[in-house]
Order: C-alpha cells, then sequence, then structure tokens
C-alpha cells in the first residue's frame, strides 16, 4: 500500500489529539493510504524531540519550512496558533503538499482569503486542504445532518447553538496564547464560537447571511503565564498583562434559508465544561445535542400521534451511524478523540480519491466571514451581511 507521509507542526493539545488520530485511524478503518508518522516540527529542539517519542513521530525538526522540500512528506498538518496558519498553510500548498489546518483556519478573513486561493491553485495539481472542524466528525452530528436532509423535521425555523466552557472563569487563571489577540484573532468567538458556526452550517446545509451580535472581556488583566501547560498554563507571580480577546460572544443569525439562529460561545459557563449544545426546530420535528452526552441525538417526530410523542433519545451508538461501524460492538460509545480519527480517514480517503475533503479551505473562509461580521457588528451594533 502507498505511504502517506505527514509532517505535524505543533504539539500540545490539537498536537496530540491529531497524533493519536493518525495513529489509530488505520488500525480501525480501511484506509486506501496508509499514514506514516514521519516528523513533528516544534520551536524548542528538546520540547519536540521529547514530544515526538511520546506521541510517536519517527523524527522531530526544528525547521517547518525544510520538511517542504522532502519526497517523503505528502501532508502537512498543522496544528499552531492561528497565527502561523496562513504562512505555513500556503508554503505547503505552494510546495505540492495536502494540508490539514486546525481551526479557525486564520485570525482574518484577508489571510482566509490568501489561503483559500492558494488551496484553489493547488487543486488544480491535485493537492488538497481541509480546515479541522471536527466535531462535523461526530456521530450524533452527522445523523442530524441525515435526519434534516432526509426532511425529518421539515423547515427550518430555529437555530438554537451554545458552547459553553468555564476554564478561565477564575479571574487569577494566567494568560494563555489564547487571550492573545495577536496570537488566536479572537476569544471564544474564533475558538469555540467558529465550531458551532461551522457546526450548524454543516447540519442545515445552509450558511449564515448575517448577524447580529456583541463580544464582552469579564476579566481584562490576568496574570502572567510563567510556563503554558494545558489549556491554562501556570501562573507566575506579580505580573499581569492585558486579554486582548472576548470572553464571550453573543449573536443573533439569519441562514439564508430564513431559518433564525442564536449563537453563545463563553469561557465562563461555570460548570460547563465542554457543552457544545445544538438545538434545532423544524415544521415536522425537532433535534437536540450535547457535546457533554455525545453519543445521544435527542430527536422529536412531530408526525407521530401527540398523545405519544416526544423527544426519543437515540443512542448514536449502532453500525449504522456514521463511522461507528468501524468502531466497538455497538452500544459501546466513542469520545472525544474519535472525532479526530474520523477526521483522519476522511482526510486520507479524499486524498487517495482526488476530492476536496470537507470543510474545505473555501468552507473555512465562508466561517470566517461569520467571525469577523459578527465583531463588526459588536463594535457598529448594527446587522452585518456576511
Ligand atoms: C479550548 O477552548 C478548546 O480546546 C478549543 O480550542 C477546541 O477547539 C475545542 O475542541 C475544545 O476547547
Amino acid at each position: 500500500m502507498t505511504e502517506l507521509g505527514i509532517a505535524m507542526v505543533g504539539h500540545a493539545f490539537m498536537g496530540a489529539a491529531h497524533s493519536q488520530a493518525w495513529r489509530v485511524a488505520p488500525r480501525f478503518f480501511d484506509l486506501p493510504l496508509r499514514p506514516v508518522m514521519s516528523v513533528l516540527c516544534g520551536r524548542d529542539a528538546d520540547r519536540t524531540q521529547a514530544a515526538a517519542d511520546r506521541l510517536g513521530w519517527a523524527e522531530a525538526s526544528t525547521d517547518w519550512k525544510s520538511v517542504l522540500d522532502r519526497d517523503d512528506v505528502h501532508v502537512v498538518d498543522i496544528c499552531t496558533p492561528g497565527d502561523t496558519h496562513a504562512e505555513i498553510a500556503i508554503a505547503a500548498l505552494d510546495a505540492g503538499k495536502h494540508v490539514l489546518c486546525e481551526k479557525p483556519m486564520a485570525n482574518s478573513v484577508a489571510e482566509a482569503e490568501a489561503m483559500s486561493e492558494a488551496a484553489s491553485r493547488a487543486a488544480e495539481r491535485g493537492v488538497r486542504a481541509m480546515v479541522g472542524f471536527t466535531y462535523r466528525r461526530v456521530p450524533a452530528l452527522g445523523l442530524a445532518r441525515d435526519l434534516v436532509a432526509k426532511g425529518r423535521l421539515g423547515r427550518i425555523h430555529h437555530v438554537r447553538a451554545q458552547y459553553l466552557q468555564d476554564w478561565i472563569v477564575d479571574p487569577e487563571s494566567p494568560l494563555s496564547w489564547r487571550l492573545d489577540k495577536e496570537k488566536a484573532g479572537s476569544g471564544a468567538l474564533g475558538d469555540i464560537g467558529a465550531h458551532i458556526v461551522d457546526a450548524t452550517q454543516f447540519i442545515l446545509g445552509d450558511p449564515i447571511s448575517e448577524v447580529m451580535g456583541t463580544l464582552v472581556t469579564f476579566v481584562p488583566e490576568r496574570p502572567l503565564a510563567s510556563k503554558h501547560s494545558g489549556l491554562s498554563g501556570t501562573a507566575a507571580t506579580g505580573q499581569t498583562g492585558p486579554v486582548t480577546v472576548d470572553d464571550a460572544a453573543l449573536f443573533l443569525a439569519r441562514f439564508g434559508s430564513g431559518a433564525l439562529g442564536s449563537f453563545e460561545a463563553t469561557r465562563f459557563a461555570n460548570g460547563r465544561k465542554n457543552a457544545l449544545r445544538i438545538e434545532i426546530n423544524g415544521s415536522k420535528g425537532s433535534i437536540a445535542f450535547d457535546f457533554e452526552d455525545m453519543n445521544v441525538l435527542q430527536f422529536f417526530d412531530g408526525t407521530e400521534d401527540p398523545s405519544v410523542a416526544g423527544f426519543r433519545r437515540i443512542m448514536v451508538t449502532e453500525p449504522s451511524h456514521p463511522y461507528v461501524g468501524a468502531w466497538w460492538p455497538a452500544g459501546h460509545g466513542l469520545g472525544y478523540e474519535h472525532a479526530f480519527t474520523h477526521q483522519a480517514v476522511d482526510f486520507v480517503q479524499a486524498v487517495a480519491s482526488g476530492v476536496d475533503p470537507a470543510p474545505t479551505f473555501a468552507d473555512g473562509l465562508l466561517v470566517q466571514r461569520v467571525l469577523a461580521a459578527v465583531e463588526d457588528s459588536a463594535s457598529s451594533r448594527t446587522w452585518q451581511q456576511v
């Protein structure tokens, strides 16, 4: 079987998740190409080597540019903060490497446009690019999309989407790159709001056309981090620095079809750990999902006899559900990491069959436009077209 050599840039939270996916994907799914974890790139030689050893990469490098000349590298997987996505992705695509890029795709619409143009140029040479909106690959959200596509919800009226976390509710929780606009582009809006924008557009197959929103930073100053570990880092004593991104984002949206959406993304929802929730109400029925119960999709079939109709909890753990058949016997359930494996599987299959893997860079650009429109709306206090 032909090998697909991977170079991954970045080795923190997302780097670990992607490493796990590349390692596991060929062991559970029949893949047309065999992913080979060739080289891990990072800034610090010792830390990168240690991460390569721990995560299962054959080599470590402190120079991502040098891997672009290697014939045994076919894919560049970008797991760095957003400020480096455009440079790495465009260089890799121009060098003929397929690219998987973490979300949000970029820190600005201008960068996302340049990346999307690079992806179009590359596609003419059979080179593929994809954005890592992994939640699309949670089986319950795949089932949600199938139900909408089959018309089981009828005409869609309401989309209610929330992404609730609480990891910086403590004002002493230190500054990390995720709170720095230069590095992250935006705060809750781009980090987790981007996921619910992509997931709802994916489920509906319908883009957001206009938005009206507001952003807030509850804690504008935080202790400087001495050392970054995990999401929140370790606080240093004494000094503080400014938070330059939003802590929470709220917006209303209209979808192209006329459906009305409300979106909330926050890292201050005390007690909510990773509550990506989506409820959709249509003329014939409704669905509801909460990532904190990720193997379940709730479905209300409004065409049933009203005396017995009600939301039913579908365990999305049957072999007939998206991706599930490759895993454990029916009923045993999946977790956070599995969506990354599904993403790696879909990416490899698209590369092998010469099609663009969704979400493409053009899809990522659309999400970026929604985020920018929310920011414009928050500063102008007006509805903004996407
Ligand atoms: C942190 O807020 C974060 O890790 C996001 O960056 C991820 O995209 C999300 O999956 C979980 O939360």
